[in-house]
């Protein structure tokens, strides 16, 4: 298992999404004790350059603590390359369907033997808060970056225990908007007896095979649910959500007063 998400007896591990694309929003978010960030090009325009200074931002801010991981948009050769290449600690694809394009991920994102990745990680070493960090020990460490398919379908959540025996995947992540819509469900969480059997059966599928498990939460309550069932790790909403709600609460505030 990658030791990103390996669990020390303290809940779930918790990140924010990131979005805005902005160093300084980055590094208030890496400031605040996250355990790591997601920064999102599926769901907003950040561009592989922007990902790459935010990776490195997060890592700075954060003294190497909150570990960056970058959501592409898309399985493409191209933005898995340059997502790893800019040191990120892990890099999340969106809408997995099954174990061949699972094989085909991996293909893309490990080095020879296992993979066919093109070797140039020529900016992997500023990510890292060592200054004596270089392309040779970021291919020591390479073995240990978060390749993750999200499972975010019915038809995912059915080929689930296929894509976790593709040698190379140690972690998965749960994207509960996107599978609640596969299944007739609208909404980032709710009761319903068909999602929550479906969760229990991943969460019991990943534990058997050793993969840790992640799921977006739309707030508290709904992370402190996951966290008793047995998810490794869980993702928070980002800047746009904070900010807007922070925004809020202090006019509220003000003008109750
Ligand atoms: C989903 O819920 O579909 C997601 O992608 C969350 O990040
Ligand atoms: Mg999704």
């Amino acid at each position: 298992m990658s030791s990103i998400f390996v669990k020390d007896g303290k809940g779930p591990k918790l990140g924010c999404t990131l979005g805005f694309g902005t160093t300084l929003s980055a590094q208030l978010v890496a400031r605040a004790g996250y355990d790591y960030v997601l920064i999102d090009m599926e769901h907003n325009p950040v561009s592989p350059r922007e990902a790459g200074n935010l990776t490195r931002a997060v890592a700075a801010a954060s003294g190497g603590q909150c570990q960056g991981l970058i959501r592409v948009p898309s399985h493409g050769v191209e933005w898995i390359k340059w997502a790893l290449d800019c040191g990120a600690s892990g890099v999340v694809i969106p809408m997995v369907q099954s174990a061949d394009e699972t094989e085909a991920i991996i293909q893309r994102a490990v080095y020879p033997p296992r993979g066919q990745r093109s070797f140039g990680p020529a900016l992997a070493p500023f990510a890292s808060i060592d200054p004596s960090d270089s392309v040779q020990k970021y291919l020591q460490r390479a073995s240990d970056i978060a390749i993750i398919p999200m499972i975010e379908s019915l038809n995912a959540m059915n080929e689930l225990d296929a894509i976790c025996s593709v040698a190379g995947i140690t972690t998965v992540f749960i994207g509960p908007v996107d599978l609640r819509m596969s299944m007739g469900l609208r909404g980032p969480d709710g009761g319903e007896d068909s999602y929550l059997q479906a969760l229990t059966q991943a969460v019991r599928t990943c534990k058997h095979r050793n993969i840790a498990i992640g799921i977006f939460a739309v707030d508290a309550r709904a992370c402190s649910k996951r966290a008793a069932d047995g998810f490794d790790f869980v993702l928070l909403p980002g800047e746009a959500t904070l900010l807007a709600s922070a925004a809020r609460a202090q006019l509220e505030d003000c003008t109750k007063a």
